[in-house]
């Protein structure tokens, strides 16, 4: 029995991945639990968020640039603020949420389930006189992690509302996580969400997209290489969630060095503390906390 499994609620343990559920992330790189999210801590999550674009924090980062950190200055597009959970408790406290971490553990089939990092990811209502585009283009978030050790990262999507398709919801390609040649898959910036798969389509990969289209307190998880990105919103209404990046208990820092020769570094590794030799520490309590522990997975 995991020895924290008394945190969840018997209705929470009630609704964590079966063993073929399990088997179907590991297949398809991607599982959308059932509501699991109490709707106080979305509530709370959205009063915090709020407070957090009109400026106010609870804690601060030693820098202002290096990661995505939209301010108001620019504009009303795509917002995307990382390390929010750092600066902001409610987002804190949504990051935190036990079933969170018991989820991914069993996905991911890990004991223990830390942080690695967030993303507060807001697009605008769609207005008829504004040609805003907020698709955010195709990645897989591990590309990005280069200096992680592990494969087995994955990420919890919670939007803050229900999420149609035309909300503009986060849209996986199914079984992609077995993709091979995916170092360079950095595309979130690029809104021409054909350009990439037609090039996928192309090296013979079968392109399936499954959107994420969640009611509110339902949370979408995927695998580190799944590719994803999200439509854009072509509703009247804002769309906002909040993606938590998750490192599983084997997760450690490792050199990297690109094809070109040059060496690779991350933001993470500039917020956490060092070990004896040197090198980061990706299990420093105070950037990277914990949210799940168990005794077996
Ligand atoms: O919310 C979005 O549109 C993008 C989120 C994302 O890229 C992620 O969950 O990894």
């Amino acid at each position: 029995m995991n020895i924290l499994e008394p945190v969840l609620t018997q209705e929470q343990q009630a609704l964590l991945p079966t063993e073929e559920d399990v088997c179907f992330y590991e297949e398809h790189g991607w599982y959308i639990s059932p509501p699991v999210i109490p709707e106080s801590a979305i509530e709370n999550a959205i009063a915090g968020s709020q407070a957090f674009y009109r400026g106010e924090r609870d804690g601060t980062l030693p820098f202002d640039t290096g990661y995505s950190n939209w301010k108001p200055e620019d504009g009303d597009t795509v917002r995307n603020n990382e390390f929010v959970s750092l600066q902001k408790k409610e987002l804190k406290q949504l990051a935190l949420q036990p079933v969170i971490g018991a989820i991914a553990a069993r996905l991911a089939r890990t004991k223990e389930i830390r942080v690695l990092d967030d993303q507060l990811v807001y697009k605008p209502a769609s207005k008829t006189n504004q040609k805003v585009n907020t698709t955010v283009g195709w990645h897989s978030d591990r590309a990005y992690w280069a200096t992680c050790s592990s494969d087995n990262l994955l990420t919890a999507w919670i939007p803050f509302h229900d999420c149609d398709q035309a909300r503009g919801p986060l849209v996986v390609l199914d079984k992609s996580h077995r993709w091979s040649g995916l170092q360079n898959m950095r595309h979130f910036n690029n809104s021409n969400l054909s350009q990439v798969t037609d090039k996928l389509q192309k090296e013979g990969k079968k392109v399936v997209k499954i959107p994420m289209t969640l009611k509110k307190g339902q949370v979408s998880f995927h695998h580190c290489w799944t590719i994803h990105g999200s439509y854009p919103n072509r509703s009247q209404l804002h769309r906002q969630a909040f993606a938590v990046h998750l490192q599983d208990q084997e997760n450690h820092y490792r050199p990297y060095v690109n094809a070109q020769g040059r060496e690779i570094h991350i933001f993470d590794e500039q917020l956490c503390r060092r070990l004896p030799n040197g090198n980061p520490d990706f299990s420093d309590p105070n950037v990277f906390p914990v949210i799940w522990s168990a005794a077996s997975p």
